[in-house]
Order: structure tokens, then C-alpha cells, then sequence
């Protein structure tokens, strides 16, 4: 067996989570082996406080642990023989970390904050997306925490419909500035292949994107509020947003169903 196989590693995630779904995709891409371990808010923090982190995604891998998802890609591209998600080349992979730095700490909390804003009054299809495969005790007991998780989701991210609204508006100038970058027929953000840089664009766009291909849970956009359908398809028809789906069509397709 190689060590490869040998040490399966377990990815701790909420089933709707994008962050989850940028650690996910890239264990799939690079076809690490591993085990998901979904739960629901709230006490997904058992989970990842026991193996030192808070927030999802979580990696346990043999006696290590990754509490952030840019960590758990790093690794699995360096387990994986490196040079894979991250180029060798150093001036490449600066480029890659920066637009990965930038996606993670602009784009992924407002998408975020904007898709809750207008899923939070949307209690049954939320409490669906977020009990996709976790244990089934946990499942029954989010009916009951529904109103404390909306509640709290609501305060932690400062969700009023003007920080929505500014949170739509980041969303597009970043969406603005992928056009630019694309506007030299370029396929990929960095480079002649797929990177780490495009695979987190992909994920911490997905909210606004509903792509086809993603693993996390979301609802069918059919299921959407209507002013919310209408976005995603207007973010859907710039070269950013296609940019998204096709990577989530030609990077994604194939990997493991999520639980
Ligand atoms: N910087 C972190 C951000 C992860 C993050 O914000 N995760 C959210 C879900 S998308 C979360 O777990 N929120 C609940 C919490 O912080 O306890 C990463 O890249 O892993």
C-alpha cells in the first residue's frame, strides 16, 4: 500500500459550507484519499475544537491538523508530490497565493453574506442544504436549533440589507476584475493550467453561482427567491461568472459524490 493510501485522512466540513468545498475540491482534484465528516452548525465546533481549529473546514490527516482551508490545500498539493495546485516556479506561485489570499479574505465573506441574506428567511430549504449527510441525532436536533443558528448566523455576519447590498457590490467588482484578467483569452488565472487560484474563485463564488458540479448543499436555483435567481443569472453572464462554470464543469466533474 502506499503512503499515499496508507493514512486516509478526515475532512471536517458543514455540508453548505464553500470554504468546505474549496478544501473539498481540492482533495478530489489531487485524489487524496480521505473520509468527509459533515455536520451542522453549532456543533460543528465539537468537531473542530476538539482537533484544535473553529471554524470548517478541518483536516486530519494521520497526527496532523489543518484548520483553514489554504493550509489544507497546501498540504494536500505538497503531500501529493507538490507542483500540482501550486506551481514550482516561485514567482507563479506568489501570484497564485495572492489571488488565493484575496478570494479567501474578500470574495468567500461576500458571497457568503449576501447568499444568507437572501436564504435566512428560507428556514426549511436551509435546514435541508445544511443536514445533507450529517449524523442523523444531528439533523433532528438542528429543527430545534434552527431559530438560534439563523439568529446567530444574522449577528456574526452583521447581516442587514445594506451590508448585503455592499456585500453585492464587492461581489462584482471582484467579478469586474476577473473580467479584466480573463480579457486576454487567458483560460486559467495564472499560468497554462488550473491552480489553486482558480479553484478558490470557483468555490467562494459558488453562493452567487449555483454552478453545476459543486458538492456543497445548496437548494436548486429554481427554489431561490426570485430577486436572488435574478443576480445569480446576471453574475452567471459576465466572463467571470462562465469562467466559474466551466471550471466546475472541467475541473470538478468526476470527483466523488459528497455525502
Ligand atoms: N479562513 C477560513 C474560513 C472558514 C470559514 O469561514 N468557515 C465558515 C463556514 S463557510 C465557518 O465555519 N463558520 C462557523 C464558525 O466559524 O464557527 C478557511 O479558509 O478555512
Amino acid at each position: 500500500m502506499s503512503a499515499r493510501n496508507a493514512t486516509p485522512a478526515i475532512l471536517i466540513t458543514m455540508p453548505h459550507s464553500h470554504y468546505s468545498e474549496k478544501a473539498r475540491w481540492a482533495l478530489d482534484w489531487l485524489s487524496l484519499p480521505y473520509r468527509e465528516e459533515p455536520h451542522v452548525p453549532l456543533l460543528h465546533r465539537v468537531a473542530t475544537t476538539r482537533n484544535g481549529g473553529q471554524s470548517v473546514p478541518v483536516l486530519v490527516h494521520g497526527n496532523r491538523r489543518f484548520v483553514d482551508s489554504t493550509d489544507i490545500v497546501m498540504h494536500a498539493d505538497a503531500f501529493c508530490g507538490g507542483d500540482l495546485l501550486y506551481p514550482r516556479d516561485a514567482t507563479m506561485r506568489r501570484e497564485v497565493e495572492t489571488l488565493e489570499e484575496r478570494f479567501d479574505l474578500e470574495l468567500g465573506p461576500h458571497t457568503r453574506r449576501w447568499a444568507y441574506a437572501q436564504l435566512l428567511s428560507e428556514s426549511r430549504l436551509l435546514r435541508q442544504a445544511m443536514s445533507r449527510g450529517v449524523p442523523w441525532f444531528e439533523a433532528r436536533l438542528l429543527s430545534v436549533l434552527m431559530p438560534l443558528v439563523r439568529n446567530q448566523i444574522r449577528a456574526r455576519l452583521r447581516i442587514t440589507s445594506e451590508s448585503a447590498g455592499r456585500s453585492l457590490d464587492r461581489v462584482r467588482a471582484i467579478f469586474r476584475e476577473v473580467d479584466e484578467r480573463l480579457a486576454d483569452g487567458r483560460r486559467f488565472l495564472v499560468g497554462e493550467r488550473f491552480t489553486a487560484a482558480d479553484l478558490t474563485f470557483a468555490a467562494l463564488a459558488a453562493p452567487v453561482l449555483f454552478p453545476a458540479g459543486c458538492r456543497a448543499a445548496y437548494l436548486a436555483l429554481d427554489e431561490a427567491p426570485a430577486a436572488m435567481r435574478e443576480e445569480v443569472l446576471r453574475l452567471r453572464d459576465t466572463d467571470a461568472g462562465r469562467f466559474a462554470l466551466r471550471l466546475f464543469l472541467h475541473e470538478r466533474a468526476g470527483s466523488p459524490a459528497a455525502p
